[in-house]
């Protein structure tokens, strides 16, 4: 058993753009709670959670860390995550696991898209947030930062404490009403805070009133309930590099923020006959488990590695729990606790702590780790992730790699929930996508290192996808002789554009409208393979198809010869039949993307996207200068954004992208990518 209990703990993500000093701050912290010897740097390449090579070449966090400490006589984990965009998705995937989600903000940058990305994330889910703006070492920009801020986040956003003595200190002004900080008088921030507070409690209000003071034991349970309902986002001011602020910050953490008994419960799903229920798991240690694995990662000495949260119950070793709505049970050996790369083991990990086990292949990115008594099936609905869309065309260098490249990549893609790999039928291409050049450079990195795979890589084909307007009939009869056996098959059917999800799977909707028995029953399946074949590699491009009704009427069979591959083959040609008379079209990704720039630069930014077949949706105007600029565009059109708007901007414009919808392909880029496919002839 663990030193500490469920209400000794306290989970936190750290999170916020790039180069924020997230890394550092939790390295200070570590420090500070005796945790490490000597606090690291990130230009050195010796901090706890830039740990693997790749974030110590680039200089950024690429990938989640989970550290603890204690402080006060409470246990802390802390998550910290990457702020580049091209990894943003690692912090995301985070967030389930912790009961407040804390944003670093650089006092010299500001707010920028990334921070109000992960703002907005975090409210949409529920998740109690808190802000630190860092690096007041440069204290010029400090108020700036502030008002930016409150601008951008609203008054919910009040400070808990204030930068001092020129950046060198910081001064609470939650407990404190009066003194001096580097922003002002210490009694204006402090009335605003504890009024932003005791609006969630109107009994706590009139006391207020009335005595026009109130001790920190009467505002902890409104503070959290502020916390909680969002009506209450803490700021606290630190300077990383030179360990300012820090002590504060982690009393915050121990004496202000939610305990895992306290927090936002999550929702976790399961079937019953159909339905789809929830529950909350219940943070009390004897109870059955509900773990949620929100990351795995591959260690080179211990091999894959599952780090989980437990929402309800504990994990011990020899446990035999079960995954997801798998019957049988796993076993788990040995269970762990981190501090970056390093892992501890421990004998349990209870109820709203966090921890990990090693090689167990059934447990993947998001799976439900669970006991029986809870449902036999337990999912956790996975919270949207930046859909990939930065492709990169690859190939492996040597000749007969293929299948050690394939076996790379699946591992790849089971620790990245950003990162996908598409086949595409139409060019051949074999198609790794991310999240932006610099993700899938670090990919491409680690095939050579981690697997010692050359590969090549090259800008892909746009990724369209088929689909039909119009309704239309095909038919196709297979008839074939060879030797003494014969295979027979005919078929009818109707496509129809399918709006709406129905119960279509994977884009088609398959119905059975036969009569009589025209085609016997058992050939259905082997009918709506063929189409399905045709779904997954075109039918008048080679893209993949979408948003299709497909129903068989009718059709003949042979007692004798009618196998199920002569359905098979006579589905496939019956479907693409029907679907070259029913008015095909290719449709694109466009993206919404978010450019923040310096205002003057708007005109310039909105009229070479209009360039680009783009909307200019809106902007928004932000202090210091600043704007946001709102666009839809075709995905072909941005492929390579970030280097376009670096040197229109001279590097100073950042931007998100985010898939949004697809549109029909303009008819003169429509019919140069369909003369330019060759379907391969299949014999009949
Ligand atoms: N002046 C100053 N520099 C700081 C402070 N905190 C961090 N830095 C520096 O800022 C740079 C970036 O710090 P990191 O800790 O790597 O930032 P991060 O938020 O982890 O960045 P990513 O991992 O890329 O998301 C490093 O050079 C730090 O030394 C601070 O309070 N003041
Ligand atoms: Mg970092």
């Amino acid at each position: 058993m663990p030193r500490y209990a469920t209400a000794d703990i306290r989970n936190i993500a750290v999170t916020g753009p790039a180069s924020a000093g997230k890394t550092t701050l939790i390295e200070q912290m570590l420090f500070n709670a005796g945790a490490i010897g000597r606090a690291g740097r990130v230009q050195d390449r010796n901090t706890v959670c830039d740990f693997d090579d790749l974030s110590k070449e680039f200089g950024h966090s690429l990938d989640s860390a989970v550290v603890h400490f204690d402080h006060d006589g409470r246990h802390i984990n802390v998550v910290d995550t990457p702020g580049s965009p091209d990894f943003i998705g690692r912090a995301i995937s985070v967030l389930p696991a912790v009961e407040t989600v804390c944003v670093v903000i650089d006092a010299t940058v500001g707010v920028e898209a990334v921070a109000r990305r992960i703002m907005k994330i975090a409210a949409d889910r529920n998740l109690p947030r808190m802000i630190v703006i860092n690096k007041i070492d440069h204290i010029d920009g400090v108020a700036h930062t502030l008002a930016q801020v409150q601008d951008a986040f609203g008054a919910v956003c009040q400070p808990l404490n204030l930068p001092a003595n020129g950046g060198t200190a910081v001064i609470d002004c939650f407990a404190n009403a009066s003194g001096n900080s580097d922003l002002g008088d210490v009694a204006g921030f402090h009335s605003a805070i504890i009024d932003q507070v005791v609006e969630v409690d109107e009994e706590l209000m009139a006391i207020y009133l009335e005595q026009g003071e109130l001790t920190p034991g009467q505002l902890h349970d409104p503070f959290e309930k502020a916390l909680r309902e969002a009506h209450l986002v803490p700021i606290c001011f630190t300077d990383a590099r030179d360990n300012v602020g820090i002590r504060k910050l982690k009393d915050v953490f121990v004496h202000l923020c939610p305990s895992p008994l306290e927090g936002n419960p999550r929702n976790f799903e399961y079937s019953d006959g159909g339905d789809v229920r929830r529950i909350q798991g219940v943070p009390d240690s004897a109870k059955p488990l509900i773990a949620h694995v929100f990351k795995v990662s591959h260690d080179p000495f211990v091999g894959k590695m599952a780090v989980f949260k437990v929402h309800q119950g504990h994990v011990g070793h020899d446990f035999q729990p079960r995954v997801g709505d798998a019957r049988k049970g796993i076993r788990i050996g040995h269970v762990f606790k981190l501090q970056g790369k390093q892992h501890s083991e421990t004998d349990q990990i209870i109820a709203g702590d966090i921890g990990a086990v090693a090689k167990i292949d059934e447990i993947n990115f998001n799976s439900v780790i669970h006991s029986d008594g809870v449902a036999d099936d337990l999912h956790i609905r996975p919270w949207p992730l930046p859909r990939p869309m930065y492709g990169l065309a690859i190939e492996v260098v040597a000749t007969g790699a293929e299948g050690k490249l394939h076996d790379a990549l699946a591992k790849l893609v089971a620790e990245d929930p950003t990162l996908e790999i598409e086949r595409i039928q139409a060019t051949g291409e074999t198609v790794l996508r991310g999240l932006g050049d610099l993700h899938l450079r670090t990919k491409l990195k680690l095939l050579k290192d981690r697997y010692g795979l050359d590969v090549r890589a090259r800008p892909p084909r746009v990724p369209y996808k088929e689909t039909i307007t119009a309704s239309a009939d095909g038919h196709h009869r297979h008839k074939k002789q060879t030797g003494g056996a014969g295979q027979f098959g005919e078929v009818y059917l109707r496509v129809a554009p399918l709006d709406g999800a129905d119960n279509a799977q994977d884009g088609l909707l398959f119905v059975d409208d036969t009569f009589g028995g025209s085609i016997p029953r058992q050939f259905l399946p082997a009918i709506e393979k063929g189409v399905r074949q045709v779904m997954q590699n075109g039918a008048v491009a080679g893209y993949p198809m979408e948003g299709i009704r497909v129903s068989v009427y009718d059709g003949k069979y042979h007692a004798v010869d009618s196998k199920e591959v002569a359905f098979t083959t006579a589905g496939r040609k019956a479907f693409i039949d029907a679907v070259r008379k029913a008015r095909p079209v290719l449709l694109e990704p466009f993206v919404r993307l978010e450019v923040t720039i310096e205002s003057s630069m708007i005109g310039d930014i909105s009229s070479d996207l209009s360039g680009k077949r783009g909307r200019i949706l809106g902007s928004d105007t932000l202090a210091g200068g600043m704007a946001a600029l709102h666009a839809e565009v075709p995905l072909a059109e941005v492929m390579n954004y970030a280097s376009q708007l670096k040197s229109m901007t001279s590097g100073i414009g950042t931007y998100v992208m985010e898939y949004s919808h697809d549109e029909p392909t303009p008819p003169d880029i429509q019919a140069k990518v369909i003369a330019a496919f060759k379907p391969k002839e299949d014999d009949d």
